[in-house]
């Protein structure tokens, strides 16, 4: 492969450019600068390197006329880039030298760079994700998404209960991005249609400006790097000049805020469909931005013929959010560029593809024929033609469809407005076919495929896990960095004393860094060498949170009984959000710090048993936690989650997983081996068929000693006002919808397996390393290539 960062630029050259735009582009004297100043200086040093793979992606990509692969999506969490960009461009050593001479503390730089969180959870960072493996193999591509000024909020706690405050990170300069004023569409919504000698023309009654924010993605060893294209809102008119200088300055400025508004917050709900105006017009928005620019784009490079666009471009639809794209794509073809529906179809059809992540039933968008109507009033007109084409063409007139008891359904339509749709695991691929789309897959089959999900190993690995990424490259060499699968060289080394050692305590100076921020940020004294035990992801019910915590009750229960038992030391972590309105999950979240509170103050059980709940779980926590962890929770009701990305980061990192048979946990088990997984709970048919039963909860609570001693302690009031979670022993008792009390014996059974296994150190160290050295399957650069083999058809720039 040809290297194309030629020259790596010394320590000292890295010191001086970063002096220079200490000086020039920061405008400070290294006396007076801060961290801040200093952060930026090396972040537009860092750019500078992105710049130049950057620009050969543009030349070769369009002198060679190259299919590209468009990624649109609501959400891409970045997290840091600093960190990411300094190691894929091979400079992490360099630039700690360079941090040498300036001296400069290289953790205080990388820490002050806040988070782009620009999404919810793990179907915002496969994005992330994807964008930079697209970059590391080299294959030209654009994302494109929304620059929320205000990206996922931030978390603290109050009483123990989720309290939410804005986020900020626009609040301050953001040195990746290039703004691109001359890239700038007009977005409109609402108004009417007419037809003016047979062409139909809308008259948007409202518009906006898309400008575009490019962001560098670049990959692996620098070879390549992307663009992350944001679109901001603008107003078309600015200032209403003339009010204004009468004196109505609020009113004047009106405009403005209408049109900000739009790409000012990221709705914060994961696995929901929120159903509001604002987000269909912000949906709409990203879609129609993307879809002007890449016809743009197009048009530019091969001419006005529009007909061979599926040759050159590949359109991925992440997830339903951007589904409008389909009649925008046929609208632009038909009212734009004069052809007629059927080619204009055919085209879309050809170069539009969907993935579906989620099978939650309220998480499936749709839209009234009102409110589409009414938003964009052109795009229900096709909506509808779209849909009596396929019940006409499928002859089931009557049967599937995309309008249904005056809704448009989104999955429907992207579905039949895709040539692939893929689903996140294998297991989720099934249910896909067999549940949600059901009848579309009995008429089109064949346009199901399976990716499974995949994770960056540069960040979740080398970047987030320096002991272990030592360790790896001291004894397999490095290459496994750029292809996952080098980890299998690990195998022979399971049984080598020497480097079990050497992987325990790689584990423990993740162990002890992490117990440090704890003491600093909760008061929590964690002692390094008991197990860490993580659930760290979104705060949901079917991801139950709860089955946890009511196991964390009884084991504490247990141990009182007992405190002279060979019990052996956890701490138990917790990370993770809840969506604002969401009550039930807010509850439990409750809970969590109520019994952390009261448990970790026991002396009775301290030495056993404690809980940490950092608040504000975002990628960077998630960098810190996940290389510390022992055990990885995964442990959702089998049959929800789509995939889990962090399941696939854990075990890369070392940690062992006890879980159900759900989503790529499935994959995950196969893999690694049966015997070094804790397999607990229901399947995914059982689950099912255990739902149906009437008045399972209580017979299932009834049947365990453990949860009724759990659910008792909780209602007699030991960590907190029983009223307080009401709401969640009520629906546990009564309802149950995700089988907590089903699966709680299971659970808490296989968590004494795990207790057992531990300490069993030299055992539970020889699974971590056949869990690291079988997970190189969960490489997105392999997800990646199964999409460029299965949905794209396309091929890496030649020489990469
Ligand atoms: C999600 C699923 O819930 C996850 O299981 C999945 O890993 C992720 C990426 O495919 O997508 N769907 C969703 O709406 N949010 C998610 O995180």
């Amino acid at each position: 492969m040809r290297p194309i960062v030629t020259q790596l630029p010394s320590a000292q050259d890295l010191s001086d450019q970063i002096l220079h735009h200490l000086t020039h582009t920061q405008g400070r004297g290294p006396e007076f600068a801060t961290i801040f100043d200093w952060r930026l200086a090396i972040s537009y040093t860092i750019r500078d390197q992105i710049v130049t793979p950057w620009m050969r992606n543009h030349r070769t990509s369009r002198n060679q006329g190259l299919k590209r692969v468009y990624y649109l999506s609501m959400e891409f969490l970045i997290g840091r880039i600093l960190g990411d960009a300094i190691i894929n461009l091979g400079l992490d050593q360099q630039m700690d030298a360079a941090l040498d001479i300036l001296d400069l503390d290289k953790q205080a730089i990388l820490g002050d760079e806040p988070d782009a969180a620009l999404g919810n959870g793990g179907l915002g960072r496969l994005a992330a994700c994807f964008m930079e493996s697209l970059s590391t193999l080299g294959v030209p591509a654009y994302g494109y998404g929304i620059r929320y000024e205000h990206g996922l909020f931030r978390q603290r706690f109050e009483g123990g209960q989720q309290v939410e405050a804005p986020e900020d990170w626009l609040n301050q300069p953001h040195p990746w991005e290039f703004v691109r004023v001359d890239y700038s569409y007009e977005i409109g919504f609402k108004g009417h249609v007419e037809t003016v000698d047979g062409r139909t023309v809308w008259h948007p009654g409202e518009s906006v400006i898309a400008r575009a924010y490019d962001t560098p993605v670049v990959g692996w060893k620098g070879r390549w790097a992307n663009t992350l294209r944001l679109w901001g809102a603008q107003p078309t008119n600015l200032f209403d000049l003339h009010r204004f200088n009468s004196g109505d300055h609020a009113e004047a400025a009106k405009p403005e805020a209408l049109a900000r508004t739009l790409s000012r917050v990221l709705y914060p709900d994961d696995t929901t469909d929120s159903g509001k105006e604002l987000r269909l017009k912000q949906e709409y928005f990203l879609t129609a931005a993307a879809l002007q620019d890449i016809l743009r784009r197009y048009m530019d490079e091969h001419g006005d013929d529009l007909t061979g666009l599926p040759d050159k471009v590949a359109i991925q639809l992440n997830d339903t959010h951007p589904a409008i794209a389909g009649p925008e794509l046929i609208r632009l073809l038909m009212d734009e560029h004069g052809y007629g529906f059927p080619e204009a179809l055919q085209i879309a059809r050809a170069t539009l593809n969907y993935t579906n992540h989620t099978l939650l039933p309220e998480a499936l968008e749709r839209w009234s024929t009102w409110l589409m109507g009414r938003v964009l009033p052109r795009h229900l007109q096709i909506i509808e033609m779209i849909d009596a084409e396929h019940r006409t063409s499928t002859r089931r007139p009557g049967h599937v469809g995309i309008l249904k008891d005056d809704q448009v359904l989104m999955g429907e339509l992207a579905f039949i407005m895709a040539n692939k749709v893929n689903g996140v695991s294998a297991l989720h691929t099934d249910l896909v076919r067999s549940t949600v789309f059901y009848d579309l897959n009995k008429l089109h089959g064949e346009k199901i495929v399976n990716e499974t999900n995949g994770v960056a190993p540069r960040r979740w690995l080398r970047m987030s896990n320096p002991p272990l990424a030592k360790l790896l490259d001291a004894t397999i060499g490095t290459e496994w960095t750029g292809d996952l699968d080098q980890l299998r060289l690990l195998e022979p080394h399971a049984t080598d004393p020497a480097f079990l050692d050497a992987l325990h305590a790689a584990k423990r100076q993740n162990k002890v860094a992490l117990s440090q921020g704890l003491l600093a940020d909760l008061g929590l004294k964690a002692d390094p060498d008991a197990l860490f035990d993580v659930q760290v992801k979104r705060m949901h019910e079917y991801k139950r949170q709860l089955l946890n915590i009511l196991e964390t009750i009884a084991l504490w229960h247990r141990i009182h009984e007992s405190p002279n038992g060979d019990w052996t030391p956890r701490l138990k972590i917790f990370g993770g959000k809840a969506a604002p309105g969401y009550w039930l999950a807010k509850s439990v979240i409750h809970l969590i710090n109520d019994v952390a509170a009261t448990i970790n103050k026991d002396p009775v059980t301290a030495k056993y048993l404690q809980i940490a709940y950092p608040p504000n779980y975002n990628v960077s926590m998630a960098e810190k936690l996940i290389p510390a962890a022992d055990l990885s929770e995964q442990i959702s009701t089998a049959g929800k989650e789509a995939s889990g990305t962090g399941n696939m980061k854990f075990t890369m990192n070392g940690a062992l997983t006890i879980g159900t048979l759900d989503g790529a946990n499935v994959e995950i088990r196969e893999l690694v081996g049966p015997e070094n997984f804790f397999l607990f709970g229901l399947t995914a048919e059982e689950a099912a068929a255990e739902k149906a039963k009437p008045g399972h909860a209580r017979a299932a609570i009834e049947k365990s000693e453990n949860m009724k001693i759990a659910l008792q302690l909780i209602a007699e009031g030991r960590f907190g006002r029983a009223e307080s979670y009401f709401s969640v022993l009520d629906r546990t008792w009564n309802d149950d919808p995700f089988l907590v009390a089903s699966d709680f014996d299971a659970y808490f059974d296989s968590q004494r397996q795990v207790d057992a296994a531990y300490r069993d150190t030299r055992d539970w160290d020889r699974m971590a390393v056949l869990n690291i050295a079988r997970s190189g399957y969960f490489s997105s650069d392999r997800t990646i290539r199964g999409y460029m083999a299965d949905i794209w058809h396309v091929e890496p720039a030649p020489g990469l």
